[in-house]
Parts: C-alpha cells; structure tokens; sequence
C-alpha cells in the first residue's frame, strides 16, 4: 500500500472534486497536475454498470490546450502528424502529437471549435508548453491557454438515454467525436459523443469551473433510472479494449506505429509537421517494436503491476507488460504489452511480475474484446 498524497496546491481539484468527495471517492491519481478520482470501493460494481448500464466520471484532468488566432489550423497541423485538412467545424479527431524524432508526446482529441479556434483534449503531458513553444519558434500569430473547460464522462450502453433525458433525443444521432456547443439550464457546456471507453457515451465539457457540483447532481438525477453511480476511467475495460494510455503504455522511445496509431498518421502531411521526417524513415524501416496483449495463465486476480514487467520469450527480453487486469467477462488476467517485433500472436512468454514471480502467458492481438 502505498501512503496517501501530501495536499499541495501543485495538484489541483477538479471542479467534481467536492461532488466525488460527497460520493465517496476512495482513491486519486494525478493527472495533468489534477486529482483524478480512481475508484468509490466497488470495483466490480463499477465495472459492471460500466459494461451493463451506465457510469459517471470526473474526467476534468483532461485539460484542453485552446489554439485561438488566425494561425491556429496552422499551428494545429504543424504539431499534427495527421492531415488535418478536411476537419470540420463541431469533429474531434484522435491525433498523435510527436517530436523532432517522430517520439510520441501525447495522444489527444483534437476538437475544431472554429476556423481560428481549437482544443487539445490532452492525455498527461504538458503539451501547453510543447505548443507555445513551437507556436513562438515558427512566428506564428496565436494564442495557446488553458481554458475553462472540464470534463465529466457519462460512459455505458445506457449512457445515451441519459444524455437524452438532459439534452433530447437529438444526441442519438450524434456521430462518434462530434461535438457541439450548449447549455444546461444555464450551465455552458459543449457535449461530445467520446470517452475512454469502448462502452458508449458522452462527455460534458463543464465550461464554468464554479458549476461542478451543480452539473454532477443534474447528471446523477438524470441517471438514477438508469442506475447510474460514479466510476472513473476503467483500467479493466481499456485493457479489454485496447485503449492507449499515454506514458503508461508509452516510453521515450515510442513513436505512434508501435501502439497502433499507424492509422492516425498521414506521411505525406505536410513537410513542415513537427516529427513527420522522422515518422516517415520510421515508417520505411519498420517499427522495432509493437504493442499486444498478453494472457497470463494465472486462476487468481493478479495485483496491478506498476513497474513495467518484463516479458520473456525462452531466456530472451521480448519486451515489457505495461498494463493489467483482472477480466471478468474473459475470466483470466490479461495485460498490455510493447514487445520486439519478433514476438507474434500465440508466442509463449513468461512475465516476471514486480515481487519476482513469474507467470506463464501467451501473446494475444489487440483489442482482447
Ligand atoms: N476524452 C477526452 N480527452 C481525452 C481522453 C478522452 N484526453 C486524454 C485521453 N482521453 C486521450 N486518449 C484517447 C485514447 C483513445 C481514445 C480516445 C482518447 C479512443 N480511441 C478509440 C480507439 O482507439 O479505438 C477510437 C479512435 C477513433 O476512432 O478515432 O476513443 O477520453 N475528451
């Protein structure tokens, strides 16, 4: 057991902090310099409305880096490796953001607001540094900030109903990563059909940081027919469906090939995009290495591993486990891994867990389900 978090005003309360507090929060992790609530002490409950009925979750530590100026679309494909050019106005595309060397720094949704305005809806990199920068060294006429705006997940098969019940029966036409800009009695918001799930939903974007509490108890009342309940983003479920977790799954030498980003990766974007010399030597040498699941031939519930085991193949390093769970609809311990290309589909393994067990396992395509 590790010792809880020391209060500092470096980490910082999400505008659900006091409504997950209220709810009985049980753990934290930080993300983006924020609390980000990591479970309300039932983990099989949690998983099972998420699989089943329907979740609620303070996502606000995805923090949005707002492009605004005659130069955004610009600066937006110049950190892109994807071309950007056929975006419109209320899409959100999942975009790799790499560096000089073609290394992954982050994997955002990129939403278009406007012609001169966008976000980067960021995973835990301080990619607010990375754009104001490139923004400045390329003399370009934008502003990069941090804007109001914070997340809350309503995640679930059941998940459109109560987003229906808030918003109308509109939103159940909504495409995937669509957006648009609204309210709720009065609560600005933009609500996007996303999250970090491959179980359905949506996300409110809670644009008046003093309204957290408010907007949490509307969505809770919308959803109590449903059998709504706080969770939070589901290592078990993203596990299951091959769900990327930045600096979890991804080191300093991973570039977007390695953990199935391939398809978000345009080579011939334009010259001047941060890292696309980079990705397109990668690209004609063949990444070395590849991220695949990998099933443990373990009956009990393995804890969570967080230093990266290594995998063998025979005496051979085939790589590391970057992540595990617990199954339940598969009913085995299944993990992520990013191993040397030579380890394949069926490949027999051995993990050497963090206290020096090793348990047997066999190399899996990605996503388990
Ligand atoms: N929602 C919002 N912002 C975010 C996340 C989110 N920022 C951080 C983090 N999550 C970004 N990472 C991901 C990773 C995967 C997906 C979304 C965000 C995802 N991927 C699908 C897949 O890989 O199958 C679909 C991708 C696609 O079809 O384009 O959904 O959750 N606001």
């Amino acid at each position: 057991m590790l010792a809880p978090l020391t209060p500092s005003p470096r980490i910082r309360r999400s505008p659900f902090f006091d409504a997950t507090v209220a709810d009985g929060v049980a753990s934290f992790s930080v993300y983006n310099h924020m609390y980000m609530p990591t479970g309300f002490g039932d983990p099989a409950g949690e998983y099972r409305r998420l699989i089943e009925g329907v979740s609620m979750w303070d996502v606000a530590c995805e923090r949005q880096v707002e492009l605004e100026g005659p130069d955004a679309g610009r600066l937006a494909q110049i950190l892109c490796p994807r071309k950007l050019g056929g975006m419109k106005i209320g899409q959100g595309w999942y975009v790799p953001i790499c560096d000089h060397a073609g290394t992954l720094l982050n994997d955002p949704i990129l939403l278009k607001l406007a012609d001169d305005r966008y976000w980067l809806s960021i995973a835990d990199s301080q990619l607010r540094f990375w754009a104001s920068a490139v923004a400045a060294e390329r003399g370009l006429d934008v502003r990069v900030t941090e804007p109001d705006a914070s997340p809350l997940a309503v995640q679930g098969p059941k998940a459109v109903d109560v987003v229906a019940a808030l918003f109308g029966d509109s939103v159940r036409s909504m495409g995937y990563f669509r957006f648009r800009e609204t309210e709720l009695d009065g609560i600005p918001l933009v609500l996007q059909r996303s999250g970090w799930s491959k179980q359905g939903g949506f996300e409110l974007y809670l644009r008046d940081g003093s309204r957290g509490t408010e907007l949490w108890d509307k969505v809770k009342a919308a959803g109590r027919p449903f059998g709504i309940a706080p969770g939070c983003p589901n290592g078990t479920e993203r596990i299951e469906s091959g769900l990327l977790s930045w600096g979890g799954d991804t080191d300093w030498e991973t570039n977007p090939f390695e953990v199935r980003m391939g398809k978000y990766v345009d080579l011939d974007a334009p010259d001047d995009t941060v890292g696309i010399q980079a990705l397109r030597r990668i690209a004609a040498n063949g990444a070395r290495r590849h991220q695949m699941g990998i099933a443990l031939d373990h009956g009990e519930p393995l804890p969570l591993q967080d230093r990266r085991p290594k995998v063998f193949s025979g005496a051979t390093m085939a790589g590391r486990m970057t992540a595990n769970a617990f199954s339940p609809r598969l009913g085995i311990n299944i993990g992520l891994a990013l191993l040397g290309t030579g380890a394949g589909p069926g490949d027999a393994v051995t993990v050497e867990l963090d206290d020096g067990r090793r348990v047997a396992g066999e190399v899996r395509d990605l996503p388990f389900l």
